[in-house]
């Protein structure tokens, strides 16, 4: 009996992902994934909300070596709380091919922030979708902010479109790095070049602002795997900000109800997004490696 049952709902990542026709330029970085549990030896959070199925580090990698990535960035999923456990264990499993974001508490001590550090931690999630999470009220957050600052580590940011320009005052006080996921989720069926998604631009505009242009099977509304209404949002910013994008597969896609996307299908829509060779090693090679892993330069 597993420790843990997943939601009724929660579809499993896919079994058998198809063999990507693109060819990931060498060097690629998958820079947005997770790692679930295992439930029964990194028990999930009290506070969670929702229940994943377990998808380990051994998982990860293998998809990591069968898509043609070599390096991973793993991000600590919400339903881990801010016990980074499971993450930390990943890092260490993963021989160096992997760096981390964790989620602290306020209480966090100075100890703790130096072996995160030293596992391969970089970065600190801050996450204000509310079906996720109870985001902290912001003076934790600046506080955080700061301390995190001086170990050189960005802050990622995980919000909905609708609640930006409540958070921008905010979002552009901080005194880092910010990476935001998932394009800061903008409603496709609405123009790339409308207001909503203007403001998003006026916010990467900031130069210490990266994004990742990741999730198209999350933003869609065109249906399984065709996911053409992301690619203008994507490709504005990836030719307008091309030295602060990133892209990942989000595997192992946690929250998805009605499809789970093919990973192979997910890497074969990379060309759609960044569409010369130049943007796409900037995309997936030189940019993260650069937010990463920059000592390697
Ligand atoms: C993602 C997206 C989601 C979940 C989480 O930490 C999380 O629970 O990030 C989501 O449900 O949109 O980036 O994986």
């Amino acid at each position: 009996m597993a420790a843990f049952v997943k939601d009724a709902n929660w579809l499993d990542w896919h079994p058998h992902p198809s063999k990507p026709r693109f060819k990931l330029p060498a060097g690629a970085v998958d820079a947005h994934c997770h790692v679930f549990g295992p439930g029964d030896v990194f028990p999930f959070a009290p506070e969670r909300k929702y229940t994943p199925c377990d998808a380990s580090a051994a998982q990860l990698f293998a998809l990591r070596d069968f898509l043609g990535f070599e390096r991973n960035v793993i991000v600590q999923a919400t339903c881990h709380g801010a016990d980074n456990r499971a993450l930390c264990d990943a890092l260490q499993k993963s021989n160096g091919k992997a760096r981390g974001v964790a989620t602290v508490k306020r209480s966090v001590t100075d100890e703790e922030l130096q072996a995160l550090h030293r596992a391969g931690v970089r970065g600190v999630r801050f996450n204000f979708v509310k079906r996720l999470v109870d985001a902290l009220p912001f003076d934790s957050l600046r506080e955080i902010a700061e301390r995190v600052a001086k170990l050189g580590w960005h802050i990622v940011i995980y919000f909905e479109a609708e609640d930006l320009a409540a958070y921008f005052e905010f979002f552009t006080s901080l005194p880092t790095t910010v990476v935001v996921d998932h394009m800061g989720r903008p409603d496709v069926s609405k123009d790339a070049y409308g207001p909503e998604f203007d403001l998003f631009v006026r916010l990467m505009q900031r130069d210490n602002f990266w994004c990742k242009t990741t999730c198209p099977e999350r933003l869609s509304r065109s249906g399984p795997e065709a996911y053409e209404d992301v690619i203008p949002f994507a490709r504005r910013i990836v030719e307008t900000f091309p030295d602060r994008v990133i892209w990942g597969t989000d595997w192992p896609h946690p929250n998805l109800k009605s499809h789970m996307p093919d990973d192979g299908k997910l890497v074969d829509f990379i060309p759609k997004i960044a569409i010369t060779e130049t943007l796409q090693r900037k995309l997936l090679v030189e940019n993260p490696m650069r937010l990463y892993w920059p000592e390697q330069k």
